[in-house]
């Protein structure tokens, strides 16, 4: 079936003054149909009753959005250069950047289905049902999700077809026949277009809003489980070093992080559905004998508190992905100890509620630093955002092979077994953290005033400890700073060194030496696949 076309529809999008030009469109039997830019409105507007609804049914039913199944399952499969870019382009805001991209995907997608749809309805058909199809697939599959989550896709995309299909349906002629004898059709009704087009799209508006508020009452009756404090009861030693006042040199940089500027670093698009009265970690795998604990029982356990600074592979050379947090939590020794690994244990394998993953070696839990299932930071029950009821804190690892949050199992296993999340993303199996430093004052690009100032930062060697941090001026001789307080070889470490300085342009450059003895390299490496490395540089004007 062949629709006439004028083919202004496209390039000359129909307005309310163009007059009847482009409704004047009649199919090949006579009818009067949908003029085909209509179509791509039409296309849209299905769509969004579809996804709103898969939303709307998907909060009410308490499973994966399929907006969120589909982004993660994107995720979880784009290739490492793709995904780099993101991060480069839109840093931690990479997960907004790509909501908006899978919404204007699908827009665009839709659009097009609607105007294919105009020629061949059933094309649209099949174009709304493949949309349906990629979102049941992708929520069925994500981690932690019953065969329920196909509802929500399904539903939105039942809703959706007829609502592509009434909104194309050509205006009866036997109704909308001009009185008289000359009986032409009177054409494409657009009032009752745009009525039940606009009460299509306010149902989408409306469905997607109330989605949406459901969404946040989830989120907020997880974070309402959230204790309000932990027990302080420490195992012998257990209780964290008090942070002296001279381990702080700058203001700029707290020692510790406060929760709310802790910088935060996942692949979760909403948080995973935490039910703390059924939520248990399990330890499993080649042990003698698995554990299984819950929240209560992780509680009751002996609990240590530690000051850690955790940081990102990701983070550049004078990147923001680090902070220091004092962690509580349960030791992973003594939990491991007593489930009895097995020889032939290599790895620590961890997944969390969401399915991400990351492994470490056994002999780095077992070392004896201070690896732990964490269960407090700051003094607080963990933080949603970072890892509530429990996650892994591992002194000296980098994040993406041992930190993970809302922690499901760990499993002891071998390195051929399986693969962290990163790793078979090109990453590195191995993630010790780089000696780094990092200049905090003064800013890049700042004027600083003539006489006497300050150049200060932090520098950390995680479960090595910071020795020596040396400034050079300009490509002069590498200057002693003055350290703060050594707090913890598994913390970073404050520097300052004071200067005199007049008036011109300066650069200044940073590097710190660990407690091995060995000086942070001076090669720059990108952080894929094993950490950035590079003297951290800043050039200033001095008035
Ligand atoms: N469940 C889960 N845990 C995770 C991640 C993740 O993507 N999902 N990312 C890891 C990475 S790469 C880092 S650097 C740390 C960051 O922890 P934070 O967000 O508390 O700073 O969490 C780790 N734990
Ligand atoms: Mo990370």
């Amino acid at each position: 079936m062949e629709w006439v076309n004028n083919g202004a529809a496209m390039t000359d999008p129909p307005s309310d003054n163009q007059g009847p030009r482009v409704e004047e469109v009649t199919s090949a039997d006579g009818h009067p149909s949908t003029p085909r830019g209509y179509g791509a409105i039409v296309g849209v507007v299905a769509g969004a009753v579809a996804v709103t609804t898969g939303m709307f049914v998907a909060g009410v039913m308490d499973v994966i959005s399929p907006i969120d199944a589909v982004g993660s399952e994107f995720i979880d499969r784009v290739p490492p250069w793709l995904k780099e870019l993101a991060i480069r382009w839109f840093g931690t805001n990479d997960k907004r950047a790509l909501r908006v991209g899978i919404v204007a995907t699908l827009a665009i997608a839709a659009l097009i289905v609607g105007i294919l749809a105009v020629r061949r309805l059933a094309a649209g058909i099949v174009g709304i049902a493949i949309f349906g199809l990629i979102g049941t697939l992708a929520a069925v599959h994500r981690p932690g999700e019953s065969g329920l989550a196909a509802l929500p896709p399904l539903i939105g995309t039942a809703l959706g077809i007829p609502v592509l299909v009434l909104l194309l349906r050509p205006s009866r002629p036997a109704a909308r026949e001009i009185p008289g004898p000359s009986r032409v059709p009177l054409g494409w009704d657009r009032r009752r277009f745009l009525v039940s087009s606009g009460s299509a799209a306010a149902v989408a508006v409306a469905a997607g809003g109330i989605a949406q508020i459901i969404e946040s009452r989830r989120v907020e009756s997880i974070r309402k489980t959230i204790p309000e404090s932990l027990p302080q009861v420490f195992a012998p030693g257990g209780g964290g070093p008090t942070v002296p006042a001279d381990a702080t040199l700058s203001s700029v940089t707290p020692f510790v992080t406060p929760n709310a500027d802790f910088y935060r670093i996942d692949t979760a698009l909403s948080f995973p559905r935490i039910n703390l009265s059924s939520w248990k970690v399990d330890i499993s795998g080649l042990v003698d004998r698995p554990l299984s604990l819950t929240y209560n029982d992780l509680l009751g356990r002996p609990q240590v508190e530690r000051i850690v600074t955790l940081c990102c592979v990701s983070n550049d050379v004078g990147g923001g992905y680090i902070s220091t947090a004092s962690f509580q939590g349960v030791m992973l020794a003594d939990l491991l100890n007593e489930a009895g690994v097995q020889k032939g244990a290599e790895q620590v394998f961890s997944t969390s509620l969401d399915g991400w993953t990351s492994g470490f070696p056994v002999s780095v839990a077992l070392d004896g630093r201070d690896a732990m299932i964490a269960l407090g930071m700051n003094g607080e029950a963990l933080p949603l955002e970072h890892g509530f009821p429990a996650r892994l804190v591992v002194p000296g690892l980098y994040g993406y092979v041992s930190a993970t949050k809302w922690l499901r199992n760990i499993k002891l296993t071998t390195w051929d077994a399986v693969e962290g999340f990163w790793v078979p993303r090109g990453w590195s199996r191995d993630g010790p953290i780089k000696t780094e430093s990092r200049i905090d004052v003064p800013r890049d690009g700042e004027n600083v005033t003539a006489g006497a100032a300050k150049i200060a930062g932090v520098a950390w060697a995680q479960h090595r400890g910071v020795d020596k941090v040396e400034v050079s001026i300009n490509d002069g001789p590498w200057q002693a700073a003055r350290l703060g307080a050594d707090v913890t070889d598994d913390a970073w470490r404050q520097w300052v060194l004071d200067w005199q300085v007049t008036p011109g342009d300066y650069t200044i450059r940073v590097r710190a030496t660990d407690k091995t003895g060995a000086t942070q390299t001076a090669d720059v490496a990108p952080p894929d696949p094993d950490g950035a490395t590079g003297y951290h540089t800043r050039s200033v004007k001095v008035v």
